[in-house]
Order: structure tokens, then sequence, then C-alpha cells
């Protein structure tokens, strides 16, 4: 098929439909706008800012692009794991079809802004087996003993000189610390949902209504 006579993508992916990229852009920059407001937040600008100066939030994440979540980074074949990914029956019996995607969360770091997807039983189909997209975390140590498709995720933005793979890190971080037990500090019942914080700059909204997302399982070659 078409998949084996090019080169491997850069990455696999659900990508957006346009109409649903159009409101989750607007969802979440009215987040950032309101999050900006907020006093709890005021509290911790100096994990943003180094100082305790006002940011605006809209202008400190620069857009990455089109909406996304990887399954898997291929980087051209480059990436451990690619091939084996690639000729997986799932993808390619799912390449080109159409998922509802769950966001069940945003949230917030001095790095990245990003939203949790919640994967389903045959989403996870999709999802590299070996956990290899978890394991390409590194920097999170307990990032292994999280559940399949714990990483998933869409990049919201990125701060000035943030590479977007830090969106899944920093989610694993986050929920490392719930898994661990920590609670954070529930600091607002917002319109979209609960604000909870987790200490050094990390803001989790966890959504009351999950985002429906339609999404097309495709591949991004650059
Ligand atoms: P993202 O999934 O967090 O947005 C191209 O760089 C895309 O591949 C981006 O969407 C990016 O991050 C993702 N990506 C880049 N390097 C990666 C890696 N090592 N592991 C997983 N995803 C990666």
């Amino acid at each position: 098929g078409p998949l084996e006579e090019v080169s491997l993508p850069l990455y696999f992916g659900w990508f957006l439909l346009s109409s649903i990229q159009d409101k989750i852009k607007c969802t979440s920059m009215d987040f950032l706008k309101t999050l900006d407001t907020l006093e709890a937040f005021k509290k911790h600008l100096i994990d943003f800012s180094g100082k305790a100066e006002e940011v605006d939030l809209e202008q400190y994440f620069q857009p990455t692009g089109i909406l996304h979540c990887t399954t898997k980074f291929c980087n051209y074949g480059k990436a451990e794991g690619a091939k084996e990914y690639a000729e997986k029956q799932a993808v390619k019996d799912f390449y080109g079809s159409i998922f509802d995607l769950s966001l069940s969360a945003l949230f917030v770091t001095p790095r990245t802004f990003g939203a949790r997807v919640s994967l389903t039983e045959e989403q996870l189909q999709l999802w590299p087996a070996d956990a290899d997209a978890e394991k390409q975390a590194e920097s999170v140590p307990a990032a292994a003993s999280m559940p399949l498709g714990s990483r998933a995720h869409v990049t919201l933005g990125c701060a000035e000189n943030v590479e977007p793979v830090q969106t899944g890190v920093d989610l694993l971080e986050i929920l490392t610390l719930q898994q661990e037990g920590q609670q954070g500090e529930q600091v607002e019942e917002m319109e979209l949902g609960t604000l909870t914080y987790y200490g050094t700059g990390k803001w989790l909204l966890n959504l009351r209504e999950p985002i429906s997302a339609p999404a097309c399982f495709s591949s991004f070659y650059g």
C-alpha cells in the first residue's frame, strides 16, 4: 500500500476537523483570559515570569499549528519502533477514519498549554502498545507505571523556545502527582469546570462537560 512506498512520516496522529479547531481555539483562549485575572493565579505568577510581574497568557503561548493528538512520533523512521507502528494492523485499518476524541481537561504550565485526551478502548488500539510514547518522556520517572495512553493530549500552545514534545511531559507530571495522591489545591469553580493548582506553575482544569472533537487518524510528513 501507499504507506510502504514512501518513507515514514514525522508522526501519526488524530487531526481535529477544522470546525472543532475553531471552537477549541475560542474556548482555550477564553480560559487563558479568565485564568490571567484570577487572584490565585496572580499569587503564583513568579512561576511564569520569574518575577511577580503580569503575564499576558494569550501572548505567552505561541500557537503550534494544526491541532492534533500525536499517537506515534516516527521522525521519518528514525524513532525507535516507528516501522513496527506503521505496520500495525490497526494503523492500516483505521488510516483515514474519523474518531470522536474526548478532551477531558485543559492544563497550563510555564512551558506548555494543552488539552488532555481520554482515549477509548478502540482508540487505544492506535496507541503504541509498548508504551514507548510514555518512555520517550524519560524525564518523568514514574511515567512507566501510568496506564497506557495517559500521555494523550493536544498541544494548544508553547512558551517561547519550548518544543511541543514538552506538553506530554508536563501532562504526565501532573497525572503522576495525582496518582501519588496529591490532591492539589482546588482554587476555583469555573464555568468550564474545577481548577486545581499542583504547585510550580502547574494548573489543571477538569472539564465539567468533556469536549467531543471529531478527528481524522492520519499522518504528517511536513
Ligand atoms: P506534541 O504531540 O506534544 O504536540 C511534531 O513535532 C509533533 O510530534 C508534535 O505534535 C510533537 O509534540 C510530537 N513529538 C515531537 N517529538 C516527540 C517525541 N519525542 N515523542 C512524542 N511526540 C513527539
